[in-house]
């Protein structure tokens, strides 16, 4: 994890760069896809749904921090039905960048023009983002 200073612009032009995206969002794809079936099911993306608990906003969620466990799996389920857009049990690769799409620009909404710190996980796509400005300015 690394601290960051990123604002709205930096995250949407990288989501509007649809090369630079999609490939960041097919890497994340393959890496989730345990058993290479080209789709992921729900134990797949449990862990991608939990670090996408900062982006609650997106999801009509105001304070994840006062739901118990119970009220947590529906949410996680809620999300999972998000991605999932056809409802056949999994999402592919479709749906994992259309709905990752839409995260993303929730989130450089939510940024705004304001430059902010941000706590950043490795690997994650805002630290992607943020790589891909530093290299544009260098
Ligand atoms: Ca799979
Ligand atoms: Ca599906």
């Amino acid at each position: 994890m690394s601290v960051e200073i990123l604002d709205g612009r930096t995250v949407q032009s990288f989501v509007e760069d649809e090369g630079a995206f999609n490939a960041s969002v097919d890497g994340r794809f393959a890496a989730l896809d345990a058993d290479h079936d080209g789709r992921l099911c729900y134990s797949e993306m449990a862990g991608e749904i939990m670090s996408l608990r900062v982006l609650e906003k997106h999801f009509g969620v105001d304070d994840a921090g006062a739901v118990g466990p119970d009220e947590l799996a529906k949410l996680y389920r809620v999300l999972f039905a998000r991605f999932d857009r056809d409802g056949d049990g999994g999402v592919d690769r479709e749906e994992f960048r259309a709905e990752m799409k839409e995260v993303m620009l929730a989130v450089a909404n939510g940024l705004g023009f304001m430059p902010v710190q941000m706590v950043v996980e490795e690997g994650s796509f805002l630290k992607v983002a943020v790589d891909r400005e530093l290299a544009r300015a260098a």
